[in-house]
């Protein structure tokens, strides 16, 4: 069996780690197929409140294998719209329905669909020697798995499509600086940080985050009265949960709050 995903279960967390390190982390099918189960079973699993998404080696991921594209193999011209929604669409559709955060701990470079993947992530933090490349222009691609959605909302119009076009490299800081991730880090702090967040969110209201993370998430398509009763409708529901009486009873009775995640 193919070990292209790793998948570690640890207390009260997962980690998935893209194990193609020779190419840079790229996604062949097999590391689209074992990601995808990787993250099915961390959606399934109780026991798992918090995923961090890492990628072996130097890289964090390099995109789309191309040499599973070359052209000079002969056949048909591959359809890249067929392969966005076979594994690129329901993948970071996947990753924004999780009801569970996921943290992207960037270990390197993430480039073309890899950095867009990054981005998926809902806390991504990256270490300084990384850096995010919209490879795409480069071989004639547009950005996809979401690309061109978190480029222009979180930096802008003019940084966006600079990125896209020019396919230069944004360093880790810079990435930071511009809003389009959490945190860049020394590369020998990256994992121990996303494990602390990993470990907070173990042992925090996890339907409360499921909740919070859909809100966000809504929040740059909605209106303002959409988004208000949206935030009504799940204020309501985190309000019948057992995991706000227990977090109001230990503010009240001046302990920490032993939150179960159920
Ligand atoms: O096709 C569809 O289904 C549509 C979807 C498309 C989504 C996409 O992601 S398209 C964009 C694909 N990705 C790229 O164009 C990036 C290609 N890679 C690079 O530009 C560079 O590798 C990096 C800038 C990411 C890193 O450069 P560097 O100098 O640090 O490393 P390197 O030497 O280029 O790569 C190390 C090895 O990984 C090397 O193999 P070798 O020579 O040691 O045997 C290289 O060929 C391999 N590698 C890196 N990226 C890919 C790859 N092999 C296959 N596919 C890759 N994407």
């Amino acid at each position: 069996t193919s070990d292209a995903v790793l998948h570690e279960k640890h207390d009260g967390y997962a980690t998935v780690t893209l194990n193609r390190p020779h190419r840079l982390n790229a996604f062949n099918e097999d590391q689209h197929l074992r990601l995808r189960a990787a993250l099915d079973d961390c959606a399934a699993d109780d026991d798992c409140r918090a995923v961090i998404l890492t990628g072996a080696g130097r890289g964090f991921s390099a995109g789309q294998d191309l040499s599973d594209r070359d052209p000079t193999l002969g056949g048909p011209r591959p359809d890249l719209g067929l392969t966005l929604e076979t594994y690129y669409n329901p993948l970071i559709r996947q990753m924004r329905a999780l009801g569970k955060p996921i943290i992207c701990a960037v270990n390197g470079v993430a480039a073309g669909a890899g950095a867009n993947i990054a981005l998926a992530g809902d806390i991504v933090i990256a270490a300084r020697s990384a850096s995010f490349i919209q490879a795409f222009s480069k071989i004639g691609l547009v950005p996809d798995a979401g690309g061109t959605w978190w480029l222009t909302r979180r930096l802008g119009e003019a940084r966006a499509k600079a990125l896209a076009l020019t396919a230069e490299p944004l360093p880790a800081e810079t990435a930071a600086e511009w809003g389009l991730i959490w945190k860049c880090v020394d590369d020998a702090e990256l994992m121990a940080q996303a494990r602390k967040f990993a470990e907070k969110f173990a042992n925090g209201p996890t339907a409360a985050y499921a909740l919070t993370k859909h809100l966000i998430q809504a929040a740059s398509t909605n209106s303002l009265d959409e988004q208000l009763a949206m935030e009504r409708n799940f204020q309501h529901k985190a309000g019948q949960s057992d995991e706000y009486r227990e977090g109001v009873a230990a503010f009240l009775q001046k302990r920490p709050a032993n939150f179960r995640g159920k």
